[in-house]
């Protein structure tokens, strides 16, 4: 269904060319088949976290240690979409999004020893069917970070059966839901899974050493090649691809140490996952930032992490500015003068445009784009009723013609999802930090849309008639 939220009758707003989210005429955001969704994650905003017979995971275990998340919030409720499902999807029905991108929740699905969990499946077939039924696409993560927590028992993705583990997982799953998703995503953001939860402790399991990290990464790595056969012959009409974010870095000064600097944030923020996805190596730069991290990889794992993609996600959020650390690595030197977010990461749109057009140069084989994830967190308030997120309106406009210029310069990206459909609960910083673009009252679960999301609805209705093919 079709709905104009900005100029519903409850609405106080109206659109001023300032704010409106029109793209210029000959944007490549008109084309109808360019899609536009939003996203979410199980662990954000699921809740109920022992209902049902889910186990615990990684980050009950983790938010519940004292100390690892700010004001010591949990996920045990979160948005409570688990039981106010239905309502969320009226919402994102409502808001016109085309896309829903959400995650599942393994240790929903699955009990201690592999077998099925009919309850927790049982949710997710419901959502998958009134997406459908509501016409809006599907696109499914298996793994966005709530490992169960008996897995990270016996090592988690230290261990090289925790890859199997996830096959196992991925082979049920498509099974269960063939025919329902669209897109299929094994792990989002390989990266902070590997470096943020087994390198620097910042997230679960909260392990801090570099080798870890290296090792986790090849694990989960393993583990989305060996998913991908497994979605392939359950599943054949999907397509199938994985989310990497990505970070641009710029050099604080020309000098050749700088610029250096810059190149080696970048292979450790990209090409540490994409070239292995993409090429079958690791870049071996990582190793000079690392010395001795390099992971034990057998015969035949390269081929395998290498199997060829249907799609890349990318989710995009800042730059970071650095400079040489006056021996193999990288220092960062923030700029000052320039416009951050409620995270304190700068909002520079052009790093996307460059990244996209970087990898399109870097690598032969890169698949088709979808940004899996953009936007950005601000303190936003309910007043009289509304919420008025300015600084978001220009970010997602900003990004979006970023876009829309990569796609300009040859890229082929075929959608974009909002980060997020809800505030949620951020990790590591729990509920504090707001990427909505609904906003959520954690005391009463109401939900009330910004002025972003009145405004990107009113750009998609407008494109269903004014659009081009
Ligand atoms: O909230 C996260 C999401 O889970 C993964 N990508 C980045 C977002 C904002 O930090």
């Amino acid at each position: 269904m079709i709905q104009d939220p900005a100029a519903s009758p409850n609405s106080a707003h109206t659109t001023t060319p300032d704010d409106a989210f029109t793209p210029p005429a000959g944007s490549s955001l008109w084309r109808r088949d360019f899609l536009l969704g939003a996203a979410t994650a199980s662990y954000q905003i699921e809740g109920a976290v022992a209902e049902d017979g889910r186990l615990p995971s990684i980050w009950d275990t983790f938010s519940a240690t004292p100390g690892k998340v700010l004001a010591g919030d949990t996920g045990a409720v979160a948005c409570d979409h688990y039981h106010r499902w239905e309502a969320d999807l009226d919402l994102i029905d409502n808001l016109n999004f085309e896309a829903y991108r959400f995650s599942i929740a393994w240790p929903r699905v699955m009990d201690a020893a592999g077998r099925p969990n009919a309850k927790g499946i049982d949710f997710y077939k419901r959502l998958l069917g009134r997406l459908k039924e509501k016409g809006i696409r599907a696109f499914a993560t298996l793994y966005h970070w709530d490992l169960p927590q008996h897995l990270e028992d016996r090592g988690g993705w230290l261990n090289r059966d925790t890859a199997w583990r996830f096959a196992d997982y991925a082979d049920l799953m498509s099974r269960e839901l063939a025919g329902q998703v669209d897109g299929w995503m094994t792990l989002n953001e390989p990266w902070c899974s590997a470096y943020l939860g087994y390198g620097s402790g910042h997230h679960a399991p909260g392990l801090a050493n570099v080798r870890y990290a290296t090792q986790a990464l090849h694990h989960l790595l393993l583990g989305h090649g060996l998913a991908i056969p497994a979605l392939r012959a359950n599943d054949p009409g999907s397509a199938k691809g994985i989310v990497a974010n990505v970070g641009r870095g710029t050099p604080d000064s020309p000098s050749a140490a700088d610029v250096r600097a810059a190149h080696l944030f970048e292979v450790q923020h990209n090409a540490w996952i994409l070239d292995p996805l993409l090429c079958g190596t690791y870049p071996q730069d990582l190793f000079e930032l690392w010395p001795g991290a390099e992971p034990l990889v057998l015969n035949g794992d390269m081929r395998t992490i290498s199997a060829p993609l249907d799609f890349l996600g990318i989710n995009y959020y800042f730059r970071t500015n650095v400079k040489s650390d006056g021996a193999h690595g990288f220092v960062e030197v923030p700029l000052d003068g320039v416009e951050r977010t409620q995270m304190g990461w700068e909002v520079y749109p052009d790093g996307l445009r460059d990244l996209l057009t970087g990898f399109r140069d870097a690598y032969d084989n890169l698949p088709p784009i979808y940004i899996t994830e953009n936007g950005m967190a601000s303190n936003d308030r309910v007043i009289d009723g509304r919420v008025d997120d300015p600084q978001r309106i220009a970010f997602l406009k900003r990004h979006l013609a970023a876009v829309d210029a990569a796609i300009k310069a040859g890229v082929d990206v075929r959608g974009y999802f909002v980060w997020s459909l809800l505030d949620n609960f951020e990790w590591a910083f729990g509920y504090e930090r707001r990427f909505g673009v609904v906003h959520v009252d954690y005391d009463t679960q109401k939900r009330t849309i910004k002025r972003s999301a009145e405004l990107l609805a009113r750009f998609i209705a407008e494109r269903r008639t004014r659009g081009t093919a």
